[in-house]
């Protein structure tokens, strides 16, 4: 059911292999999406909550009795939480504030000459929306992975919104409201997919003020939406279905390798599960658990299409640098190295989301209680992005300040350049501040 892709000898024999062709992403067609979003957008900004309450009876199938959920349906869910969830949550926001208040950035003062100074000033984003995903699960965890980096950052204002349930009249799932209030987020909105972003971004006169950021995963209408508004709105990276990947040796255990690509498989049926590994007992050991826990698992199908799709497979390498050129070339949203000396080996990778070292940091720990944040780069934009973080909400902003002596010292300098760009103005409104010299 899991493809096989040995590549064992193959470098040798010359041939030259390219990584990324070998295991291609699921087809997933923004560009396509795009048509569909842009009517949604354009309704939304011009309609406002009307637009929003058709859409949301279109696509959801709900007539929500309000648009922003109420204060009491915030506390009343936190109120119902079962205590264990309540625990498992308010420890996962305790690791999470952990992890993301050290990512507080100091501001700081460079002294480029005597009287001349640039100082790098952090500062939030004022207003931020987090998308908040329905569909196939329930993501109270998403809450916490977005909420948190955006208050630990200093943002003053933030909206949630999540698609409406239609089993909890019209709200998003109770758990994901009961996050919401656990971190103090009192503004929720009860709207999914494109609409929602479009509310978000463009605001609602008297109703919702506009945001400056949007960010979290969502499905391709999510993503299309974000790439129309971007512009209109900040925004994080466009998400696509959840991958892992796990490069392996002998010492893996292949029970809890095999466990592993099915948690990540569970999320999608178009989730990436990739093992790579220099032992071939190993994978014909995955191969076998795979089998056996696909039968057992909850969401067997969507497990089976994932693990069965093109996305998906077990690649054979002839030893671990070229499983590791592999999973750089293939830039996982989570990486896990389950080898011998894993942590040299993790030191060693350059592309993935979030690395996974050892045998007891199974991603799934990552996904709710690590500290770490779950929203990560997909698709292999792993190559150039980074996942959510303090710094997604913080924009650093240059102050410069010279004083005459140290403008006057480097006035021939911008003019040289001024004329040879060119712009000659910009070279006078530095020599028009010096008249007598
Ligand atoms: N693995 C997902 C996050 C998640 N898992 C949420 C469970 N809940 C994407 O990183
Ligand atoms: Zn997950």
């Amino acid at each position: 059911m899991i493809r096989r892709i040995d590549l064992r000898g193959r470098l040798a024999a010359g041939e030259r292999l390219d990584y990324r062709m070998l295991v291609p992403r699921a087809p997933i067609d923004v560009e396509a999406a795009l048509e569909a979003v842009r009517p949604i957008c354009e309704d939304v900004r011009h309609r406002g909550l009307d637009a929003v309450r058709e859409l949301t009876l279109r696509f959801d199938g709900v007539e929500p009795a309000e648009v922003r959920v109420p204060q009491a349906a915030l506390d009343d869910a936190l109120g119902a939480l079962d205590p264990r969830v309540r625990a498992a949550l308010e420890e996962s926001i305790r690791r999470a504030r952990l992890v993301h208040g050290d990512q507080r950035r100091t501001d700081v003062t460079t002294t480029v000459v005597p009287g001349g100074t640039v100082t790098e000033r952090w500062i939030p984003v004022q207003r931020v929306g987090l998308y908040v995903p329905g569909g196939l699960a329930v993501y109270p965890s998403s809450v916490v992975m977005n909420v948190v980096p955006a208050q630990v950052a200093g943002v003053s204002s933030l909206a949630v919104a999540s698609p409406p349930q239609r089993e909890f009249g019209g709200r998003p799932h109770p758990t994901i409201l009961a996050a919401c209030a656990l971190l103090g987020v009192t503004e929720v909105y009860a709207v999914g997919g494109a609409q929602a972003l479009a509310m978000l971004a463009y605001g609602v006169p008297g109703e919702v003020e506009p945001v400056d950021l949007v960010t979290g995963p969502g499905n391709v209408y999510v993503a299309a939406a974000k790439r129309l508004l971007r512009g209109v709105v900040g925004i994080d990276a466009e998400a696509g279905p959840t991958e892992i990947a796990v490069l392996a040796d002998d010492t893996a255990d292949p029970r809890h390798v095999a466990a592993d690509l099915v948690s990540q498989a569970e999320h999608d049926p178009l989730a990436a599960s990739v093992l790579v590994t220099d032992n071939e007992a190993l994978a014909d050991a995955v191969t076998a658990e795979l089998e056996t826990r696909t039968t057992s698992t909850k969401h067997d199908e969507r497990v089976r299409t994932a693990l069965a799709g093109e996305q998906s497979g077990i690649v054979l390498v002839d030893d671990l640098d070229q499983g590791l050129a592999f999973v750089d070339a293939y830039a996982a949203e989570h990486l896990e190295i389950q080898t011998r000396d894993a942590a040299a080996l993790a030191a060693r990778v350059r592309n993935a989301g979030a690395v996974f070292v050892g045998p007891w940091s199974p991603v799934s720990l990552g996904d709710y209680a690590a500290g770490s944040n779950h929203v990560l780069p997909t698709g292999g934009s792993a190559r150039h992005s980074s996942g959510l973080s303090v710094q997604t909400f913080l924009r650093g902003v240059h102050v410069v300040e010279y004083d005459r002596d140290a403008l006057k010292d480097i006035a021939g300098g911008v003019r040289a350049l001024a004329d040879a760009e060119d712009l000659p103005a910009h070279g006078e409104a530095v020599t028009a501040r010096f008249p007598d010299e």
